[in-house]
Formats: C-alpha cells, structure tokens, sequence
C-alpha cells in the first residue's frame, strides 16, 4: 500500500512533471479502494428491500449467483398485492392500465428488459427470459405480452381494488403530479454480489402512478434504472425516471466508482449531476425525488437522495439484515 510519505514524494513529482506516464499511476492508485466490504451481500430499495433481501440471501448464503438472487429478491414486493407501485397491485396510469417495466443484468453484461408490460405478475423474470431466450435485449407492450405468454407466464388482472379506487378519485381531478416519496417512489432495485465474487442486478415496478399510457421510465433502461461492470461495481435508481434517464444514472454511478469514487461517494456525484440540470431547465427540486444505491467489486456499499425520505434494505453476514435512512442532498 501507498505510505503517506511516499504519496507526497508522488505529489511533488507529479507537480513538478507535468507529464507521467500512465502505468506509474496505473501502479500506485487501485482502481477500486479496497475497503471494509463483505460478500456475499445484497441490497435493495426501499423498505420492502428488507423481505426481499431475506429472499435473495437463501441463495446467496448457499454460494448460489447473484443472478438468481436478485431475480428471487425482488418477486417478492412484485408479488405482493399491498405494495401498490411493483408488479402485482401496482397503480395503474391514467388510462386504468396497469403497465410494467423491468429489467435485469448478470455479470457478463448479459441483458433483458421488458416495458408497458400488462398482465403479467413478475416482469423481471420475463425480462430475464428476455435475456436468455431471445437475440434481443428488450420487448415492450403488446410484443412482450405475447413473447410472455409464449413462455408460460399466465395472463392475469393486475389492477386491484385499491388502486382502482385510487385511480377513480384521481381521475376526477385528473392532474399528473408526482409527490415526492409518497405515492410514485417504490420501484425496487437490488444489486448483490455473491460469495464467487460476482454481481448482477435487477430493478421492477410499475412505474409513476397515473403516467400516460406508454409512458416507460428508467426501470427498465439498462444504464438508467440499473447498471452492472462485473469489474466494477453495480447501480440501480429509483425516483423520477425522467431525470435519471437524462443522466444515464446508473451508468454514470458505476463510472465514478471506476474513477476511484467510492459508492456513496459516486451516488452523490451522480444526484449534484441530476440537481444541476433541474436548476438549469428553471424546475422545481422540491418535488422531485431521485435516490441511488451502490455497491462495488470488494462488497463496499452506500446510497445518496436528493431529498430526505428514501431508505434502502441492506444484508450480509456480519450485519445481517437492516433498513438505513440515505443521506440527502436538499438539507
Ligand atoms: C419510474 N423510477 O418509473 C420509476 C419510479 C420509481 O420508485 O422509482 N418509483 O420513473
């Protein structure tokens, strides 16, 4: 490791040589800071990251792949009926349909998403049937419903009484305007990194609630909503998919931790970047909410938000399971 003294000598040199060649650099500063991490390890969004980590870890803590952890993780909120903004339950958009966006990745940069899918309860593993059985990397709407089906995957009413309910008071004003935290923020993302060392991620939900019929967030675009560099690390988004579209969010997060950033550190980076282009369009920070989660090749993890309220689940062995309030930019 770099003493501190020999990091000055660098220093001065550096200052004194304009010039370098890469390698000396490329010797002297890790790509990755090796940190505290652990694996395996898995975290999610939200709060209901916390059953669905409990899913994820029974085949993580067998030595089995992140992939299927991540894919078994976030079933769970997708399949539950109570939560009103994955899968199963979800909102519906202005139309009364409910549609859904999903999309997952493994550590060969395998890829599979799918998007405006309706009728379908878990969207994540038509992505993943995506990934495995077509020369594509995503099917949207009617295409996806009907490549769903072909697979097996049943055909089912996904719009239940609540959010109906909810739909129908809604439509009387009909005004699309997303609260911060409140109703739209569930979608979950997970990332993990399994005891062979490898990541993958997954990231689901039925996106902003009364949207326009068509509409497809982040969720499902990989870079945006979710990003992985078996090299490096993985991220994944949740919060107003416009703006993390507009940053290749998730993308961008793996980057800075290529830099050398660690993730809490290129969360961060990656929510000032979103903050910069609301201000310069003139819009609003207050109501928009954008929170990022990161974890790197040595098991190193953090989040950051823009605003306070977003929280996400954590577990690995030597903590076990936790939910942590992320740190926020609008203090
Ligand atoms: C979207 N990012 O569709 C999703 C919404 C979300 O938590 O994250 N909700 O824009």
């Amino acid at each position: 490791m770099t003493s501190r003294r020999t990091f000055v000598r660098f220093s001065a040199l550096a200052a004194a040589i304009t010039i370098l060649p890469d390698k000396l650099f490329a010797k002297t500063v890790p790509a990755i800071p090796l940190g505290k991490g652990t694996k395996p390890i898995v975290l999610s969004t939200w709060r209901f990251g916390i059953e669905a980590n409990q899913a994820a870890w029974e085949v993580l803590k067998n030595g089995g792949r992140a992939l299927d952890a991540v894919e078994a993780g976030v079933r769970v909120p997708e399949g539950d009926p109570k939560e009103r903004s994955v899968g199963y339950g979800g909102r519906p958009d202005r139309d009364g349909r409910v549609t859904l966006d999903a999309c997952i990745m493994d550590e060969f940069a395998n890829i599979g998403s799918v998007a405006c899918l309706e009728y379908i309860k878990h969207p994540i593993s038509v992505a993943r049937a995506v990934m495995e059985k077509t020369p594509h990397v995503m099917l949207v709407g009617d295409g996806a419903l009907q490549f769903a089906l072909s697979q097996g995957f049943q055909k089912e009413n996904l719009l239940l009484e609540e959010s109906e309910k909810e739909w129908k008071e809604w439509l009387k004003t009909s005004k699309y305007q997303p609260i911060a935290n409140i109703e739209n923020h569930d979608t979950i993302g997970m990332i993990a990194l399994d005891a062979n060392g490898n990541l993958s991620g997954a990231c689901t939900t039925s996106g902003m609630a009364f949207k326009m019929h068509g509409r497809v967030g982040d969720s499902p675009i990989i870079g945006a909503g979710l990003y992985v560099d078996n090299e490096i690390g993985a991220a994944t988004a949740t919060g107003h998919g416009e703006e993390v579209i507009r940053t290749a969010g998730s993308h961008l997060v793996v980057e800075l931790m290529r830099q050398g950033k660690s993730p809490k550190a290129a969360c961060k980076e990656a929510v000032d970047r979103i903050v910069k282009l609301v201000e310069r369009r003139e819009k609003s920070l207050k109501d928009i909410q954008i929170g990022f989660i990161a974890l790197n090749k040595a098991g190193e993890y953090g989040a950051y938000c823009l605003q306070s309220g977003f929280n996400y689940a954590v577990y690995d062995q030597n903590e076990g399971n936790r939910l942590i309030d992320s740190d926020y930019f609008l203090k």
